[in-house]
């Protein structure tokens, strides 16, 4: 049978399970990485397992998130990162060196390997050809020590790009044309394989700019293929012979398919504050700004900070707008100061960053109460900037450039021709800020700050639950609004008890209190729970407030499976019109809970109060329920473990 990409290869690293869409399948993991906003649990999960070594092929801890020092929290963490990385044999990319996905991308990514990562983002590598998917911190640890990887069998959708990008149109317009079209939800258990004639015209770079954006699409992962483009990307990274041709075959089928002509594309933005809501530049266009950021993940490769200093060259940014560029790597960063591309930003009056997410995730540069920031970035969701009412639009670092020079949102085919880049054949490779794994492994000491707190224990599920609705949220309720990050509570992410107090800060402010004093309770939401980050906090965090279900229309893929490891029960109306039934203070009761989930039945809910009964699924396969009853994968890895022993 002729076969697409991605099942070629979940094919050949497939450990169980049958490739039948939605079935349970469990893969092997050859590549892992962890940055330090999640790697500080994912690593105390990971000691807690008692494993020795890590037993991947590859294991890259980052430090690229958590980077403003404002205190001791965070470099204490990076200490702990650096001291574990090297006793269970992990590569350690210091602070200073890059964002995880634009690194691993440029350093370690190999076509035809499996990535699991502790960010949403890690699907960035599938630009060159790899299974990258994102996971909470915890499927990380596991997949360290050497497990497979649980998902779902994912519906795999086409989507063939014919013909080639007009002057001034981008990469960053072909994901925001996809989002457009599927929105925020509609990648949700799927893998997203590009193919056809368009393929080719696209870099690495651009590819990846592409595959990193799918997470806002919920998708598992999307995929390219490996040709002469990728070896030419290998080849400047000094790294050929990692190289291998990977197509689907031709006459391959896809479960679903989208056809992307590339040259009827225009420039596009995604509005506040979804990265769905995308509109043409042109009809937003005259819109004044408050700042502009170019970098992150995205955007934030070579060709991107080029681009972006060849527009500023001989030119101010608009007096009215502050500009910062975050180089994606060390090695962007030196190849852009060399080429003279740094000293073309300075002068025009943009802030250079240090390389690193830095206001993606709202550490540092929040907007102006109020303000409008045209961003390269990924995410626009309200609050993530650090400013609660400012509108974040996201575009193309050519847009946003050029918007930085008028002022205000600017199609910039109105600019002018756009430059002509060179890519160099020939790049300085500098891996000082690498650390590899040590080998004396026994003499080295975990260094543990004030900061890191042992890892609160979960208890096996209990057969009679009950709770009231401690709060009822609408649709799309991201990770962001759950447990959010930036400044204040990114420090925090090895301190559970004390991030705790920020669960739905910026949604309730008396939602933590609320839930200590009631002993934990039940959140009632709408579709797609919990999309955006993987950051397993968000499960993590509420399970030690005593969260016991979130009772939702659907979920988010990570975060799902998220509140499984951590023994919340992700619960599905079985009739969305329930929701409207549902009020805060409603006391639920689940009978049977642990035996119906062992039985693999659905459950319901009564509602004493109002005489109602309400139905629900769960769709738990054997393995979920299994980590369920235990309480969370933790528990559920530490008894197979014992249990293999007797
Ligand atoms: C994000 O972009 O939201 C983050 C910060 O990178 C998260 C990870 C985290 O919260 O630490 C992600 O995308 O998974
Ligand atoms: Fe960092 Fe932003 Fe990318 Fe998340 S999306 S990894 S915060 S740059």
């Amino acid at each position: 049978m002729s076969a697409n990409l991605a099942r070629k290869l979940i094919e050949s690293h497939l450990v169980s399970g049958e490739l039948t869409t939605g079935s349970p399948i469990a893969i092997r993991i050859d590549q892992t990485l962890t940055q330090d906003a999640t790697g500080t649990m994912a690593d105390l999960q990971f000691e807690a397992l008692g494993i020795d070594r890590v037993r991947t092929e590859l294991s890259v801890s980052y430090v690229d998130h958590n980077m403003l020092q404002a205190g001791f929290e965070n470099a204490d963490d990076h200490r702990y990162l650096q001291s574990i990385a090297a006793r269970y044999g992990m590569y350690f990319s210091k602070p200073g060196n890059g964002i995880c996905h634009q690194v691993h991308l440029e350093r370690f990514g190999v076509p035809g390997k499996t990535l699991l990562g502790s960010d949403s983002h890690t699907p960035t590598c599938g630009g060159l050809g790899m299974i990258a998917m994102g996971a909470g911190g915890l499927d990380i640890a596991i997949a360290m020590a050497g497990q497979p990887f649980h998902l779902t069998m994912p519906t795999i959708m086409g989507i063939e790009l014919v013909g080639s990008l007009a002057p001034w149109v981008t990469a960053k317009d072909i994901i925001l044309e996809v989002l457009r079209r599927l929105t925020v939800k509609g990648g949700v258990g799927k893998i997203l394989e590009y193919h056809g004639a368009g393929v080719e015209t696209l870099s690495v770079p651009e590819r990846a700019t592409i595959t990193n954006m799918g997470a806002e699409l919920g998708a598992t992962t999307s995929l390219f293929p490996s040709d002469e483009r990728t070896l030419q990307y290998l080849k400047l990274q000094k790294r050929e012979e990692e190289w291998r041709p990977l197509s689907a075959d031709a006459s391959a089928t896809y479960d679903e398919h989208l056809v992307i002509d590339l040259t009827s594309l225009e420039p596009l933005i995604a509005k506040p504050h979804s990265p769905d809501h995308v509109v043409r530049v042109r009809e937003v266009a005259g819109l004044k700004l408050d700042q502009v950021c170019v970098g992150s993940c995205t955007n934030s490769s070579l060709h991107d900070l080029w681009v972006t200093a060849a527009i500023l060259k001989g030119h101010h940014i608009h007096s009215s707008l502050s500009m910062t560029i975050s180089p994606g790597s060390r090695q962007v960063f030196v190849a852009t100061a060399e080429h003279g591309a740094l000293a073309d930003m300075i002068s025009a009056g943009a802030r250079v960053l240090e390389s690193a997410c830095g206001p993606c995730i709202g550490m540092g540069q929040a907007p102006p109460s109020g303000g409008i920031s045209l961003r390269s970035f990924n995410r626009n969701f309200k609050g993530r900037s650090g400013t609660q009412d400012a509108g974040v639009y996201l575009a193309s670092p050519e847009v946003c450039t050029v918007s930085a020079l008028t002022g205000e949102i600017t199609d910039p085919r109105d600019w002018g021709s756009p430059p002509v880049i060179n890519i160099p054949v020939e790049l300085t490779i500098d891996d000082e800020l690498i650390e590899k794994p040590s080998i004396d492994a026994g003499a080295v000491e975990i260094v543990r700050g004030p900061n890191i707190k042992p890892l609160p224990r979960q208890q096996p599920l209990k057969n009679a639950l009950s709770g009231s609705v401690l709060l009822k949220v609408e649709d799309n309720i991201t990770t962001d609004q759950i447990m959010p990050a930036g400044t204040q509570v990114l420090p925090l992410r090895s301190n559970i008890p004390a991030i705790s107090e920020y669960v739905f800060y910026h949604v309730d402010r008396e939602f933590a209190s609320r839930a200590r004093e009631l002993g934990g309770g039940v959140i009632v939401a709408g579709t797609n729970y919990g999309q955006g980050s993987s950051r397993e906090h968000a499960a993590l965090a509420p399970a030690y407030l005593g969260i016991k279900a979130v009772v939702a229309k659907s979920f988010a893929r990570i975060h799902r499976a998220n509140l499984i490891n951590f023994g919340i029960l992700p619960l599905v109306f079985s009739d969305p019109a329930d929701y409207d039934q549902l009020e805060l203070d409603d006391m639920l009761e689940f009978p049977e809970v642990s035996k119906h989930i062992t039985e693999g039945v659905n459950l319901v809910a009564h509602v004493p109060s109002k005489d109602l009964t309400i139905k629900l699924r769960h769709d738990f396969d054997p393995f979920q329920r299994s980590v369920l009853l235990a309480g969370g994968l933790l528990n559920y890895t530490r008894l197979s473990a014992e249990m293999a022993k007797h």
